[in-house]
């Protein structure tokens, strides 16, 4: 099933707004199958073993403090080429250089506060997924 799965967050920002519905839908529209979903809030020690990757970059304090201040939904997808048709989905990084019509240039505000999260590679979207889901929430 290699590069059938992606993994998401609707981050703090955009479940705060209301946005959650909306995104959702822009998934479901372009063609992903929800293969897990839920409403969760991580804490401190979560996010900073979910962006470790981060660690040592300047603006990691300040990630862990966005993304653990409010709920998020995070969720498996499914579709041919998730991660990569999935980034292109969601846009660039930094809202400002998003594409128009792409999730975070219709609902980021920052580049630190940008939305949506998508993973990066196969790989990643396996870990990303375990981290959020056990398998008797994959369906
Ligand atoms: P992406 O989410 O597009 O894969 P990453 O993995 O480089 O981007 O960054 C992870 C998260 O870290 C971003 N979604 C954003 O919230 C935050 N971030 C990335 N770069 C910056 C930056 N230069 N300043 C502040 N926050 C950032």
């Amino acid at each position: 099933m290699s590069g059938q799965r992606t993994f998401t967050m609707l981050k703090p920002d955009a479940v705060e707004k209301g946005y959650t519905g909306a995104i959702l839908n822009q998934i479901n529209e372009a063609g992903f199958r929800i293969v897990a979903l839920k409403k969760t809030q991580m804490t401190t020690s979560d996010a900073q073993t979910f962006y470790a990757i981060h660690k040592e970059r300047p603006f990691f304090g300040e990630l862990v403090e966005y993304m653990t201040r409010g709920p998020i939904i995070a969720a498996i997808l499914e579709k041919d080429n998730a991660v990569e048709d999935f980034r292109a989905l969601i846009g660039a990084t930094n809202p400002a250089d998003a594409a128009e019509g792409t999730i975070r240039k219709k609902y980021a505000v920052s580049i630190s506060e940008n939305a949506v999260h998508g993973s990066d590679s196969d790989e990643n979207a396996e870990i990303e997924g375990a981290f959020h889901f056990s398998g008797r929430e994959m369906f």
